[in-house]
């Protein structure tokens, strides 16, 4: 991928650093010894093992990145970016049970729930969701009303208006004939209100204006909407190695997806109007005094990712 200065590098060389950076925290924070009461060492190691292998990090990236847009420094982020790994990380726990998608192959490794049992996966993921408010609320330094702003938004997207009812109505349309407003609804959910999370956070905990808050979490659902459609792309083209998860899987769960109601040309359109979209959000954002050269760079990947 093409930098501005024209020079091309991959993603994991362009954010190395801050990669290390939440990777490292991560692991602090899921460091047994770190916490008073210690659980059983096979609940830490089932927390470990769902958070800290592999993944590629883009929705810390994206709180970092928004809040650094915008004049805050990494540490203010780095919190809000670890506690939103912690909820994905959840997410993708429950995703793969035999309840919901009945996944046997995630980032490359077996789920959690076939390494160590189901009612291991369901806990692990309720012990990352209750941990990462806390991680949230922990941060020193900054202005109490901040934080509270981006707890109260995290509770929206980790419950009923975001992951939770969106995880709820791609399950209720397995097999149904749907519309586009539902895949719409699916999608701005389940997958894309990570994402305006993420970039509306930095922004908040970058004591921005109201009006960059708005078009940061704007341009979060843009990002998210082109991540979701190359995923359901993804899903259709893809090997098990390429992906460490198992590919086709929406075709024989007869998902609600962008392929599946328009094929895949029309598809590849709709991420094309999406980053003209977010093309406009990051002018408009540039115009407001924002940097905005990472986070079009990460626009650009989202829609070009092979994984
Ligand atoms: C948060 C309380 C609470 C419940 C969760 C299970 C559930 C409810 C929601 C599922 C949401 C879900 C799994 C959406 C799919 C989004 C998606 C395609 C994730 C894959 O993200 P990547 O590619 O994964 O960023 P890596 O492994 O790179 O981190």
């Amino acid at each position: 991928m093409q930098t501005a200065l024209g020079n091309t590098i991959g993603y994991e060389t362009f954010f190395e650093a801050k990669l290390q950076r939440v990777n490292s925290a991560l692991k602090d924070i899921l460091t047994a010894e770190k916490h008073p009461i210690m659980g059983p060492e096979i609940l830490w190691q089932a927390l470990q093992y769902g958070t800290l292998q592999g993944g590629k990090r883009i929705r810390p990236l994206m709180v970092i990145e928004s809040c650094l847009a915008c004049g805050g420094n990494l540490e203010d982020a780095l919190p809000t970016a670890c506690a939103l790994e912690l909820v994905h990380a959840q997410s993708l726990i429950h995703d793969d049970l035999p309840c919901m998608d009945n996944d046997d192959l995630r980032r490359g490794q077996p789920t959690l729930h076939k390494a160590y049992s189901e009612s291991t996966a369901v806990l692990a993921g309720d012990a990352l969701l209750g941990l990462s408010f806390g991680v949230i609320a922990k941060q020193k330094g900054m202005p109490p009303e901040r934080l509270l702003r981006v707890i109260q938004e995290f509770s929206n997207v980790s419950s009923l208006e975001g992951l939770v009812n969106g995880q709820f109505v791609d399950i209720y349309y397995e097999g149904k004939t749907f519309t586009p407003e539902v895949l719409d609804y699916i999608h701005t959910y389940k997958t894309a209100a990570l994402f305006r999370f993420a970039l509306q956070s930095g922004a908040i905990l970058a004591g921005a204006s109201e009006t960059i808050v708005d078009t940061m979490t704007k341009l979060g659902n843009s990002l998210g909407m082109i991540f979701q459609v190359k995923d359901d792309l993804l899903d259709l083209a893809s090997t098990p190695e390429q992906l460490g998860k198992t590919p086709g899987k929406d075709l024989a769960q007869e998902k609600a997806t962008f392929p599946a109601l328009y094929g895949v040309e029309v598809s590849q359109q709709k991420i094309v109007e999406w980053e003209a979209e977010a093309d406009s959000l990051l002018q408009e954002l540039q115009k407001e005094g924002c940097s905005v050269e990472s986070l079009t760079f990460m626009a650009k990947y989202l829609g070009v990712r092979v994984h």
